[in-house]
């Protein structure tokens, strides 16, 4: 058996997990981080691609946002395809300037991989058997096993950052954690093509066969969502069959613009909206999709990790530097304070553009005049753009 010791030990490394530990590292705080899957996987996971400016800002501030400035696509509207129409949000108008940025979590997750690389920092990957000890008493430690060889980490806090399936939330005693969950009847079809994008902005299309996003990397590369059952299999799903059903969700005019392609990935994610209660449980914190998902509707999922890791960098720098154990107490109060209402915004938007199986012609009807209503209103198209941009931490 191998000893470690460091000050903070990171579980899993996610945009959270890195996040964290570049913002440690920046003040001087040591960490390590765990990780059960390899480096290439890691970096190769495509996921989200709509950053809010608070996530942005933090990139910034954690010295690793110099490809984001390059390669970022400001945007600084959405439109919504309802009935056949679009509308467009004027995100800026509407909220005295702001903006989102369309960059990929996978470019996110290189930039801060290539970071740690350069400043020498120390990740575990391919890790196994990871698992948290004493978090409840006053020396917390992690056990692992790596190339058949058994390593001790002691440390001062966890951090869990291991994602939905992870081991830290599942090691808290049943009794001390309330959890809270949505399960939806469909999945979202994902398709990544080198092809350029339908439009300058992403469109989110409400329609009676069902939701579709076009969304996008790059002016070159194209990221496509289809609404499907969710007991359907990525093989049941041919490019040819993909492309002809996003057709006939769009308008005349996006159907004549968009650009069919070979698929370089085509993946179906379940969606579901989950929240842990509360974030902390004495030494061990649990961040990002650890402590809760969204379903993808509101881009919410990525920024919503960075902010709790705002709020536990904060609280952490401010123990070390300051002895205050103020942030430490408050990082769960805060925390879920904004995940429930990112949690209400990425539900209702996945109500209001998703077909349901379930509804009522009434149900429906109302939904109907509901997008309408928030379309028509310069009051809801407000309270659509605050909450798209992202809420104040
Ligand atoms: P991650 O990214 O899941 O990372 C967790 C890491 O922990 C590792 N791990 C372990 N390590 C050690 N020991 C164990 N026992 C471990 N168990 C797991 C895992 O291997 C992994 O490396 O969580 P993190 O860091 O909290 O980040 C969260 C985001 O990845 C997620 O919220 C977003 O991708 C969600 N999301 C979106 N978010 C947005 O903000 N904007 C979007 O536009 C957006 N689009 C999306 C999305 C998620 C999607 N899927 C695939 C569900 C679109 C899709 C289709
Ligand atoms: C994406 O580009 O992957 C994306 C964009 C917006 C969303 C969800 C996913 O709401």
């Amino acid at each position: 058996m191998e000893n470690l010791k460091t000050q903070v030990a990171i579980i899993g490394s996610g945009p959270a997990g890195l996040l964290l530990g570049q913002l440690l590292y920046k003040a001087g705080i040591s960490h390590i981080i765990i990780e059960q899957r390899s480096a290439d996987y890691v970096a190769s996971r495509i996921r989200a691609g709509i950053l809010e400016q608070v996530s942005v800002d933090l990139l910034n501030q954690a010295g690793v946002d110099e490809n984001l400035k390059k390669f970022g696509l400001p945007h600084e509207g959405i439109e919504i395809l309802s009935n056949g129409s679009k509308h467009r949000v004027d995100l800026s108008a509407l909220t005295q300037g702001k903006q989102v940025t369309v960059y990929g979590q996978t470019e996110v997750t290189k930039d801060l991989m290539q970071a740690r690389e350069a400043a020498d920092l120390c990740t575990y990957y391919e890790a196994q058997d990871v698992q948290v000890h004493d978090f409840d008493q006053q020396q917390p430690y992690v056990t692992f096993q790596q190339n058949g060889q058994s390593f001790r980490l002691a440390c001062d806090f966890i951090a869990g950052c291991d994602g939905y399936h992870g081991v830290c939330r599942a090691s808290v005693p049943q009794d001390k954690i309330k959890t809270f969950e949505k399960v939806y009847p469909f999945g979202w079809l994902g398709v990544l093509a080198d092809v350029p994008p339908v439009s300058d902005e992403l469109i989110y299309v409400q329609s009676e066969r069902g939701f579709a996003l076009c969304s996008m990397r790059s002016k070159t590369h194209s990221r496509y969502y289809l609404q499907v059952p969710v007991t359907d299999h990525v093989e049941e799903w041919s490019d040819e069959r993909f492309w002809d059903e996003l057709k006939n969700r769009l308008d005349e005019e996006s159907r004549n613009n968009l650009v069919t392609g070979t698929s370089i990935e085509k993946s179906i994610a379940p969606l579901r909206s989950f929240v842990t209660e509360p974030m902390r449980f004495g030494k061990l914190f649990l961040a990002g999709d650890a402590a809760h998902i969204v379903p993808p509707t509101g881009a919410k999922g990525l920024n919503l990790a960075a902010s709790d890791i705002a709020y536990l960098s904060s609280a952490l720098i401010d123990f070390y530097q300051n002895n205050s154990t103020q942030g430490i107490d408050e990082y769960s109060e805060k925390c879920l304070t904004r995940v429930w209402k990112a949690e209400r915004f990425s539900w209702w938007m996945t109500h209001l553009l998703h077909r349901f199986e379930t509804e009522s012609e009434f149900d429906h009807k109302i939904k109907q005049a509901e997008l309408n209503y928030i379309l028509d209103s310069h009051a809801g198209l407000t309270t659509l753009a605050e909450n798209y941009v992202g809420l104040p931490y």
